[in-house]
């Protein structure tokens, strides 16, 4: 296993769609291990391929906050939302290609998601609270859209003006 490093925006594969996967492989499985240890490692509640420059439609995520709660650690490839409720929520969010930022954003509050598993199974949940949050944010990345985009242009002019500072910074060393 191994950390991929994570893209920061702006990149233009952070606003590129992702392909469909065709076989789960052992690649995939390498693929999916390496995000969930550098989503861990971030640390993060979830991560898209795309983050790590990856144009593949698989995403990993858990979001157990709980201490003394058991992790749950998922794989979702192909990730489609089958099912939205009306009912609508705020919540904030944040991103690991967009560090130390964050803002409100509002969505469906519940969905139902149907995914190939990399037991090569369907599955199919319905995902609520900060789940049904991250899953919406981690699809939205296979679609090569980030919170920020949901945000008035101002603001989102603001925190990429931010990013590409700190981007020049790193770079400089
Ligand atoms: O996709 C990503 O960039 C990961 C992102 C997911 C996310 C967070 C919050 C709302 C929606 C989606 C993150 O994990 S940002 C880091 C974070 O929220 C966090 C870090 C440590 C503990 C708990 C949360
Ligand atoms: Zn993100």
């Amino acid at each position: 296993m191994s950390l991929r490093p994570i893209l920061i925006h702006p990149d233009p594969r952070l606003k590129t769609q992702a392909a469909p996967i065709e076989a789960v492989t052992d690649q995939i499985r390498t693929l999916a291990e390496d995000m969930l240890e550098t989503m861990y490692d971030a640390p993060g509640i979830g991560l898209a391929a795309p983050q790590i420059g990856v144009m593949s439609r698989i995403i990993v995520m858990d979001a157990v906050k709980d201490e003394g709660v058991a992790p749950r650690p998922m794989a979702l490839l192909n990730p489609e939302i089958i099912w939205s409720s009306e009912d609508r929520k705020i919540a904030e969010e944040g991103c690991l290609s967009i560090p130390e930022q964050y803002a409100e954003v509002e969505r469906p509050a519940e969905v139902e998601v149907r995914w190939l598993g990399l037991d090569g199974e369907m599955h199919q949940e319905r995902f609520d609270g900060l789940w049904a949050v991250c899953v919406q944010h981690e699809i939205d990345h296979l679609d090569g859209r980030l919170f920020i985009d949901y945000l008035k242009p101002l603001k989102r002019q603001m925190i990429t003006r931010k990013m590409q500072k700190l981007k020049r910074e790193k770079a400089r060393g």
